[in-house]
């Protein structure tokens, strides 16, 4: 006979030893663990865990809590509690200047970006600096939540100059690939990557716990001549990204 979700919670009742919720917490973890429940699939009510568990509301949701704050359950507001969906870890390389969509294609993944910004503004002062823009230049901001196969990987936002990207409207999918259009694919770029923890708002377009590692990475993107290209700021996925450097052994300075 096989073991039911149902089961897996009326065994905490059953069993002995340590605070409930903790038992409670275990229990559902090895459900996920052991596949007997798969990513995706919803758990049932608090109330109903509570009931079949006979155990506190306030039991359950300290169990829920945690194991959302691990990554193994995933809260959607409105819709309830569901499995984290399992994340295939991304190889990056650190040496070869490609775009999200050519990453994401080479693995066969299936990409799609949910829009959070797009348009032309009056450029703050850093962003005049930084791309080097003529007086009443305007700037192109695009910032986008980047899916693979379903799962949100990073968020990316870009400023460039008007004059290298007019109409931030056209980008369909690839901004690389609007760029290379116009003769403006980068060729050159620096990165900077840091860890942190993540903040309330990029947590939930992540759809993981708030405070999850993450990765913030610049980028500052450049044309053969030497010009500023794009300055992006992207949070990616801390549980989501390898990023891989190839080293050789070099002449001292
Ligand atoms: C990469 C770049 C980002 C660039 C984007 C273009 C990093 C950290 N960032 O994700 O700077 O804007 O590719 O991708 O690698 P797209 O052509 O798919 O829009």
């Amino acid at each position: 006979m096989s073991v039911t979700m149902e089961d897996v919670f009326r065994q905490v009742a059953g069993g002995s030893g340590g605070p409930l919720y903790l038992r409670l917490q275990k229990s559902i973890e090895d459900a996920v663990r052991s596949g007997l429940v798969k990513a995706g699939d919803a758990l049932p009510s608090e109330r109903d865990i509570a009931a079949i568990a006979d155990v506190s509301r306030v039991t359950v949701r300290k169990a829920v809590q945690h194991l959302v704050r691990d990554g193994i359950l995933i809260q959607r507001h409105g819709s309830g509690t569901f499995v984290a969906p399992e994340v295939q870890k991304v190889e990056q390389s650190l040496s070869s200047l490609t775009s999200f969509t050519e990453d994401m294609a080479r693995r066969g993944m299936t990409l799609r970006s949910e829009w959070l910004e797009r348009g032309l503004y009056v450029p703050s002062p850093e962003e005049s600096v930084i791309l080097g823009l003529s007086s009443h230049e305007k700037v192109a901001r695009i910032a986008r939540l980047r899916i693979a196969n379903e799962i949100p990987m990073a968020i990316e936002r870009a400023t460039l100059a008007a004059s290298i990207l007019p109409d931030p409207g056209a980008i369909t999918d690839s901004l690389y690939a609007k760029l290379d259009e116009t003769g403006n694919r980068p060729v050159r770029a620096l990165q900077r990557i840091a860890a942190i923890n993540l903040g309330d708002t990029d947590a939930a377009l992540l759809g993981v716990a708030p405070g999850s590692a993450a990765l913030r990475i610049e980028r500052t993107s450049y044309l053969a001549s030497g010009r500023i290209v794009e300055s992006t700021r992207s949070v990616y996925r801390g549980d989501a990204y390898d990023f891989v450097a190839e080293l050789r052994l070099g002449a001292p300075e």
